[in-house]
């Protein structure tokens, strides 16, 4: 079994500083690494720089007992963990330049029986591409990646928002290089996971990542589409997807006004540009997901049409319930259209902000709370289902025209 007495994490995003966090709460001698001088500043200070349940309790434990710091450079350890961005660029393109930085930064540390784990979610091959790197910075460690020194990719899983709980009770997949670098990445999951740490190879734990969020994507597709046809045919797509889930094989996932956040919208490209010819099924459902706001717009407007300067409100502009995350939300995407092309007047609700963001500053919009859209509005179009909107009353409802991307206003919205 291996021992690790210290870990050095670079990326301390949403992924990499609760990671770090338990790692030290676990007790290990844990160094923080992150390029944004700020946020190495508020984690040594104790706290967040970022939103995530029970993460500046956590944090404060750590950093006041010495378990835990932030820095700007990286420093020695028996282990490290790389958990920076991968974005994609211009034509869906994985950008994985943060990963090299990240693996360049670190090759000058590595010592004999080192690990090197990448939790970033990549493209197939790019944990091999890491040791390309490695052994390039470190020419004296060529050719013995699982024997002087360990590589591994161990994707992370945890849902935002559940972050703490399910770092801890999630399976892992732990994909060496070789056998002997998945061996050592378990024994240092094993410090704190619950769950299995099950191994495989790099490749397949690149891949299963992958298709974890393709899988959601694709069934997300499945109820956009759904909701595009009952509306054809003027069928209830909420009582229909009830229905058929009543099959004891069957689970249609909810639909929306699109996906959004940072990762199934994201992920399922790196697949359609690593095999462009065979991923048809899973590129249809991006396309599909891509253009739900669009079919939404279009409703607003044709329903606005029936009114002499028409007011209308959206209630939500997060990308998923409960959270106050605007990034990549279809929802803002919705509102931001409207307020280009809606002559009339247009609120936003959206409780879990104090301000619009900057880029709806100074635009036709205004941030007004229920009551005001409820007064005010002629056009109710409901984008994401916080908890507050579930509870306006039926009967103010009744006296309005709903567009309920949601179905939590079902029974009263508009047929169109
Ligand atoms: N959505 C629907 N209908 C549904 C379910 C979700 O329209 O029935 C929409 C949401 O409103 C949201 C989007 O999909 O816009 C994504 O939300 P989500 O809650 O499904 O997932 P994320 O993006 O917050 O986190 C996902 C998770 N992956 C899976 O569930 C397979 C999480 O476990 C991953 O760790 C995370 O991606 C990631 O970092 O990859």
């Amino acid at each position: 079994m291996s021992h690790f007495n210290s870990l050095c994490v670079l990326g301390l995003g949403y992924i990499g500083l609760p990671t770090a966090a338990v790692f030290a709460r676990a007790g290990l001698k844990v160094t923080g690494v992150d390029v944004n001088q700020r946020a190495v500043d508020i984690i040594n200070s104790g706290k967040a720089h970022i939103v995530e349940v029970d993460l500046d309790g956590l944090l404060q434990g750590v950093v006041s007992n010495g378990s835990l710091r932030a820095q700007t450079t990286p420093a020695e350890a028996d282990a490290f963990i790389i958990a920076v961005p991968t974005p994609f660029t211009e034509g869906y393109k994985p950008d994985v330049s943060y990963v090299e930085a990240a693996t360049r930064s670190i090759a000058p540390f590595i010592r004999d029986g080192n690990l090197i784990v990448l939790e970033s979610t990549v493209p197939p091959g790019a944990t091999d591409q890491m040791v390309a790197w490695i052994e390039e910075v470190r020419p004296d460690l060529k050719g013995t990646c699982g024997t002087r020194y360990h590589v591994a990719h161990c994707p992370e899983r945890v849902l935002p928002g559940r972050v703490l709980i399910e770092l801890v009770e999630n399976d892992r997949i732990i994909g060496g290089i070789t056998d002997a670098c998945a061996l050592k990445a378990q024994a240092l999951y094993e410090i704190f996971v619950k769950g299995s740490c099950v191994r495989t190879n790099a490749r397949t734990a690149e891949l299963a990542k992958l298709s974890e969020n393709a899988f959601r994507d694709v069934n997300i597709a499945f109820a956009n589409e759904l909701s595009l046809i009952a509306d054809r045919l003027d069928i209830d797509v909420w009582e229909l997807i009830s229905l058929a889930n009543r099959h004891p094989r069957v689970n249609i996932l909810q639909p929306g006004p699109g996906v959004g956040g940072h990762c199934i919208a994201v992920d399922p490209w790196f697949i359609v540009g690593a095999a462009p010819e065979e991923a048809r099924l899973i590129r249809t459902a991006r396309e599909v997901n891509d253009s739900k706001p669009h079919t939404v717009v279009a409703k607003v407007l044709a329903a606005a049409d029936r009114f002499k300067g028409p007011k209308v409100a959206c209630f939500g502009l997060a990308f998923k319930p409960d959270i106050d995350d605007l990034r990549s939300s279809p929802a803002l995407e919705i509102t931001s259209t409207l307020a280009d092309r809606l002559s009339g007047r247009l609120m936003a609700v959206e409780p879990n902000i104090e301000e619009l963001p900057e880029s709806m500053v100074g635009r036709n919009i205004d941030l007004v709370d229920t009551e005001t859209a409820l007064a005010e509005a002629d056009i109710l179009v409901l984008l994401v289902d916080h908890k507050p909107f579930k509870q306006i009353p039926a009967d103010i409802l009744a006296e309005k025209v709903l567009i309920d991307t949601r179905g939590i206003w079902r029974g009263q919205a508009v047929k169109s």
